[in-house]
């Protein structure tokens, strides 16, 4: 297992369309173990392969509290099945758009069909937080984040400051 870097906006391969994957095996596997294991050190909830530069359509995902047992989550392939006509509001982040957060409205349930970690099909109803973020990490597989739901003014604001932070970083 080892840690990767994780890519920051403006990169361009965040805006990459991840292929869906098609095979479920050791070597894909090992990717996983590399977010999963990425996500926690950052930490985050959750990560699309993408945010490493691996353009392939796998999430991993663990949204167990601090003091909780670690219950790490493998979407390989994930397609979103009926998502509510009722949304919800949640204050989001993302670990490749470092230091802001904002409301983002998405459809408060959803299911989700997948395959795990070993390549078996399932299907997963979520709602409440696992719901928003399972469509935040869906966005990264088409190249959307989650400030691209914001207004233009504030978009344009958050990602100058970035392409202005990571000027500042490349000339020390
Ligand atoms: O760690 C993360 N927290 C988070 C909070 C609210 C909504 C979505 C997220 S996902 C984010 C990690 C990340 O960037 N995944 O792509
Ligand atoms: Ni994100």
């Amino acid at each position: 297992m080892a840690i990767k870097e994780i890519l920051t906006a403006p990169d361009p391969r965040l805006r990459e369309v991840s292929k869906p994957v098609d095979k479920v095996d050791d070597a894909l596997r090992a990717l996983m173990d590399d977010m999963l294991e990425t996500m926690y050190d950052a930490p985050g909830i959750g990560l699309a392969a993408i945010q490493i530069g691996a353009p392939v359509r796998v999430i991993v995902m663990d949204l167990a509290g601090k003091d909780e047992e670690p219950s790490p989550l493998y979407f390989v392939n994930p397609e979103i099945l009926d998502p509510s006509e009722d949304m919800n509001v949640y204050e989001e982040g993302c670990l490749s758009v470092p230091e802001y957060f904002d409301e983002v409205e998405r459809p408060a349930r959803c299911r989700v069909k997948y395959l795990d970690y070993h390549g078996k099909e399932q299907v997963l109803e979520a709602e409440g937080m696992i719901a928003t973020c399972i469509q935040h990490e869906m966005d990264h597989l088409e190249g959307v984040l989650f400030i691209d739901h914001l207004s233009r003014l504030k978009r344009e604001r958050v990602l100058k400051k970035l392409k202005k932070e990571q000027r500042l970083a490349a000339a020390m």
